[in-house]
């Protein structure tokens, strides 16, 4: 860690600051008609997220040398695909959660049918407004198109939603870590990968900075989504003498599940070792991402 984390935290939170605001112009306002999608759509994002996919948008740009206030709708856009694939993920044909970070979830407010459709809109309107950002285009047509796709790559049957259908296909199976790896890497990793490079690309970043991005964001998305698995046991289902990974409405692998808490501890150190190795290339301009990825061994949300 270069800098303590305290500090460091305090740096994601004016990122996080900066990124809200740009929403709350972005995104269109509640009494927008018809007004009940676009309340159940600012419902959706405004719910305490991290804001971390749209911070690497801005942040791959800044390392490529640009500023990246210019990037800022991409990174909105970026927020707004998270949080539509979050909308979904909770309903009950899916993971059929009532609570997401401590807010009920959309459809527990608005019903089944709005938030299939606050998930669409949200998903469509980050589109709109990338395709509708005429600054970029002015500058780079080609570069914003190749974002453009990247990121619609990201999200779609090879990427997120690929690793999503995965994910619900593994249930109740005993999957072993080279698929538990491939699913992550599509599910978690995809949008974190697309984010990143969407700002370095536009920042015209050259293709060997543009892999090693790439090879940090995947890396990343490991890290993050095993200490999403110990954040989910660590503590009560130990306390409570539940088999590690256990779940109430389905049996799922998990790094935890595979490895116990001890072994996921390491695997993620040995992620974010894998971080920091595809900087190499950097100085210490990238000594934000560097810390983003030690902090994820730390986070506590
Ligand atoms: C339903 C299309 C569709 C996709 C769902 C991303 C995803 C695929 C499901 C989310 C479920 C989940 C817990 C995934 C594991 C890690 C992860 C992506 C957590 C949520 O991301 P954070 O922690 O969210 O960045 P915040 O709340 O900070 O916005």
């Amino acid at each position: 860690m270069l800098v303590d984390l305290h500090e460091f935290s305090q740096q994601i939170q004016q990122r996080k600051e900066y990124i809200d605001n740009c929403l709350e112009n972005l995104l269109k306002k509640e009494d927008t008609y018809p007004p009940v999608i676009h309340q159940a759509m600012r419902y959706a994002v405004f719910n305490g997220g991290k804001r971390l996919r749209p911070i690497m948008v801005l942040e791959g740009h800044r390392l490529a040398g640009g500023n990246p206030e210019s990037v800022s709708t991409i990174a909105c856009a970026m927020e707004m695909i998270h949080s539509y694939s979050l909308v979904h993920d909770d309903l009950p044909v899916m993971d059929d959660d009532d609570y997401r970070r401590g807010q009920l979830t959309c459809h527990r407010v608005f019903g089944e049918a709005t938030a299939i459709l606050t998930g669409d809109a949200l998903l469509t309107e980050a589109f709109v407004l990338m395709s509708g950002s005429t600054d970029l285009a002015a500058q780079n047509p080609l570069r914003l198109l190749q974002v453009i796709r990247e990121i619609a790559q990201a999200a779609g049957s090879e990427g997120m939603i690929g690793g999503q259908l995965i994910d619900l296909d593994a249930e109740n199976k005993a999957i072993n870590r080279e698929e538990l790896e491939g699913l992550h890497s599509l599910k978690t990793g995809a949008l974190f990968k697309a984010s990143l490079r969407a700002g370095a690309i536009l920042g015209e970043m050259d293709d060997q900075g543009l892999t090693a991005l790439g090879q940090y964001a995947h890396h990343f998305g490991l890290a993050f989504q095993i200490t999403d698995d110990i954040l989910d046991v660590d503590g009560d289902q130990f306390v409570l003498g539940k088999p590690v990974g256990s779940d109430a409405k389905n049996m799922k692998s998990t790094y935890t599940s595979l490895f116990g808490l001890d072994g996921a501890r390491q695997l993620a150190r040995q992620c974010v070792d894998r971080c920091h190795d595809s900087l190499a290339g950097f100085g210490t301009e990238a000594d934000f991402l560097r810390d983003l990825a030690t902090f994820t061994l730390h986070r506590t949300v």
